[in-house]
């Protein structure tokens, strides 16, 4: 019996893509990994290096190999369990767009705190540009200018603003993220050619509901770098934040925040609130301040039903 290293490209219900010294190999989980998961849907996520077994033709995963981060959402409908979307990643790409389906700041805003929250960096795409109206993109840029995050935008239509998409992913591993049809594999074809992935057919409307990629897969770059592609969400459930930390994750609340009267202010209805006052002076996007303020009531109602 050899024991051998692998990186996971793509992960199953029960089997595993691993590459073992640039080769793709199918490998099992074994039930011991299931039994030490802990409160994870599944032990293993794409992005995990991992010790295998080589039996004959059989490849079993015996040890995850300790991770450098992971990014992660609540399992829908169960507020403790953790789905793990990918690990071991330099920064979450978070793709967003104009036109079809509608930017959602509820969820950009969302995925933005699990990455701060998960200390990975975050860069926001904003596709489609061929379809954005001007006063909407100026509020959007603005927005998250005024955050402080790193945003470029891109139209895979008419292939603008795809050199700044590759300087982003070149040389790092990323995981592509966001809506389903914001056009992420879309993307991930201009940059490599050959990969071929498949997208949305223009005549297929997103009501339907089904997401074009079905299952999450780490493709190399031949520029150097990998980029993970996902199957898009339709809303997104951060884990693990705890409510009193969540303030802190919203980067423009936090010099503000600093200034309140109360240490621990929440930004809600305390007096002498300085971030409250920034967004009713429009110096905070209210999108940004609704986000947060519905996220921290989902997070208490899970901690009052907690306890
Ligand atoms: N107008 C316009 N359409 C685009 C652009 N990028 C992608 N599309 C179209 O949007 C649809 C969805 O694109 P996909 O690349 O499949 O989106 P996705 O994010 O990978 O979707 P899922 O795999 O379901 O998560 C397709 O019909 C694309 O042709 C763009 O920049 N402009
Ligand atoms: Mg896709
Ligand atoms: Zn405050």
């Amino acid at each position: 019996m050899n024991t051998v290293e692998g990186l996971v490209v793509r992960v199953d219900a029960r089997q595993c893509d691993v590459e073992i010294a640039g080769e793709m190999r199918a490998a099992l989980m074994r039930g011991r990994l299931f039994e030490n998961r802990g409160i994870d849907k599944m032990p293993i996520a794409v992005g995990d290096r991992v010790m295998l077994h080589e039996n004959g033709d059989e490849l079993a995963i015996q040890e995850v190999l300790p991770r450098d981060n992971l990014f992660a959402r609540r399992v829908t409908g169960e507020e403790t369990r953790r789905q793990l979307l990918a690990v071991n990643v330099d920064q979450v790409v978070i793709v967003a767009c104009f036109g079809t389906p509608p930017f959602s700041s509820i969820t950009t805003d969302r995925i933005l705190a699990a990455c701060s929250f998960a200390s990975i960096p975050a860069v926001l795409v904003l596709n489609k540009s061929d379809k954005a109206k001007r006063g909407k993109r100026r509020r959007v840029m603005e927005t998250y200018q005024t955050g402080g995050f790193k945003i470029i935008e891109t139209s895979a239509a008419d292939e603008t603003g795809i050199d700044d998409f590759a300087d982003v992913v070149r040389g790092k591993r990323s995981v592509l993220y966001g809506l389903s049809g914001v056009g992420k594999s879309s993307l991930l074809n201009l940059i490599e050619s050959g990969l071929g992935l498949k997208t949305r057919e223009i005549s297929k409307s997103l009501k339907s509901g089904r997401h074009t990629t079905t299952f999450a897969r780490l493709y190399h770059l031949e520029m150097g770098g990998s980029v993970i592609d996902t199957p898009g969400v339709r809303a997104f459930r951060p884990h693990g934040i705890p409510s009193g930390e969540l303030r802190l994750h919203w980067p423009e609340f936090a010099e503000l925040g600093r200034e309140c009267d109360y240490d621990d202010c929440t930004h809600r209805h305390e007096p002498g609130c300085k971030v409250t006052a920034a967004v009713d002076a429009d110096e905070i996007a209210a999108s940004r301040y609704r986000s947060y303020e519905s996220l921290l009531c989902e997070l208490e109602e899970i901690e009052a039903n907690r306890d």
